[in-house]
């Protein structure tokens, strides 16, 4: 198969080439199974840890690798060419909880949770998302009041990833007076702890793929937050959240590449070796056209993200390079694991083959992080600004 453009570090190499082995050995032997049972093996995120797939850029005063992006993406990449339900999980941990209590926590909320996070003994997830509130981020109705020195937290978070496993959850809540709504402004970040008083979890999604991945609401009923589990400075927490998606969403972008990289692998395996008209498959002009068009998506998708992660390493602004990832690379995902399908006829229609999972895996990247309109909204605001 062709190779990535990028001319990579020896140590990303070695990132890539831990993560695509473990994930050969350790996954994509199981992730039929675990997708059939809607649960994965638990004993994954230890592994995961240990290989210290959960602290990839942290720095190593924190217990982390202090790499950079392009290495976290190789690992998500590879992750996901074998199970893209373990690779959310990495994306979302490593992107979001981690990096934005590294951003914006104090050295205490630092102390306290990035170590553990780092090592896996505390899995992160992000609590943005409302069943009213879905693309229309900054309409969040969760309230929380302070008083004394807690805060205290009603309301309902939806489709949250890993929310029913994770240890620490960064949640999103208003914390202006509901009769001086200021908007965006109005809205606070949290560390959420299961621990604490008034947590539950709530409905499990019963989903289409992903489905080794624990979507849930979280509910939380006079959810006593003590006042130091607020994050960075009060009413800043949706711009917290907006430039935390950024890593997010090239997070979910590796996740898109590494389905579309498995579904063209898996395509021109089964072309090699399926014989129609007294030849194979790959050996008909249509089914050549066909595989270009799917390895061309596949590598201007890595493309654009390989080099917007370079440039979030050197500190640039990436929010509409990191839209254009995400849309470039789901829409890729989405289109080839269709085309995979497609060459393997009604074979890739049954579960005997992997994928029709994929498929079903891929069709989340177009809506989880911000739907595709949504990224289509922040590339067109920076068409607009010039
Ligand atoms: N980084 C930092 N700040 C940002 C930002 C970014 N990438 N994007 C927006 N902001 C800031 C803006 O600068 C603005 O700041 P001020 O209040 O100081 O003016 C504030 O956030 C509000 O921005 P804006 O007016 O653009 O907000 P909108 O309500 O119009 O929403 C979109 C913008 C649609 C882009 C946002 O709601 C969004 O991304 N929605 C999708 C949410 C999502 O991805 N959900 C999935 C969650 S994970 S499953």
């Amino acid at each position: 198969m062709l190779d990535c453009l990028t001319p990579l570090t020896e140590s990303q190499r070695a990132i890539r080439d831990l993560a695509r082995d473990f994930a050969r050995r350790e996954l994509a032997p199981h992730a039929a199974a675990w997708d059939r049972a809607a649960q994965a093996d638990p004993a994954i995120r230890a592994k995961l840890g240990e290989l210290g797939f959960l602290g990839m850029t942290l720095p190593e005063e924190y217990g982390g690798q202090g790499l950079d992006m392009l290495s976290l993406l190789l690992a998500i990449e590879e992750i996901a060419r074998a199970d893209a339900s373990t690779a959310i999980l990495l994306s979302v941990h490593n992107s979001l909880p981690t990096r934005m209590i590294l951003k914006f926590g104090s050295d205490a909320q630092k102390a306290e949770y990035l170590p553990r996070m780092a090592s896996g003994e505390l899995l992160g997830a992000f609590a943005l998302s409302e069943p009213d509130a879905g693309s229309d981020a900054s309409a969040v109705a969760t309230q929380a009041v302070r008083s004394g020195d807690h805060w205290i937290l009603n309301g309902t978070k939806a489709w949250v990833s890993n929310g029913n496993v994770a240890d620490v959850i960064l949640t999103l809540a208003r914390t202006d007076a509901p009769d001086a709504r200021r908007g965006s402004r109005g809205i606070s970040a949290f560390v959420v702890t299961p621990d604490l008083p008034g947590f539950s979890v709530g409905k499990k999604e019963d989903k289409m793929g992903m489905r080794a991945s624990p979507t849930v609401q979280l509910r939380f009923d006079d959810l006593r937050v003590p006042s130091g589990r607020l994050l960075g400075a009060e009413g800043d927490g949706f711009h917290y959240a907006m430039q935390s998606l950024e890593s997010g969403r090239l997070g979910i972008a590796a996740q898109s590449v590494g389905i579309a990289h498995a579904a063209l692998d898996h395509a021109t395996a089964y072309a090699r070796e399926r014989r129609q008209f007294g030849k194979p498959l790959i050996e008909f002009q249509s089914m050549e056209f066909k595989l270009a068009d799917m390895a061309t998506r596949v590598h201007s998708a890595r493309a654009i993200l390989h080099a917007t992660a370079g440039a979030i390493d050197r500190g640039e602004p990436v929010g509409a390079h990191a839209a254009m990832c995400k849309l470039v690379a789901s829409e890729a995902a989405m289109w080839v694991t269709t085309q995979a399908i497609q060459v393997f006829g009604g074979y890739g229609y049954v579960t005997d083959y992997p994928v029709e999972r994929l498929f079903r895996d891929a069709k989340v990247t177009e809506i989880y992080e911000g739907t595709s309109e949504i990224q289509r909204i922040v590339i067109g605001r920076a068409v607009a600004a010039g």
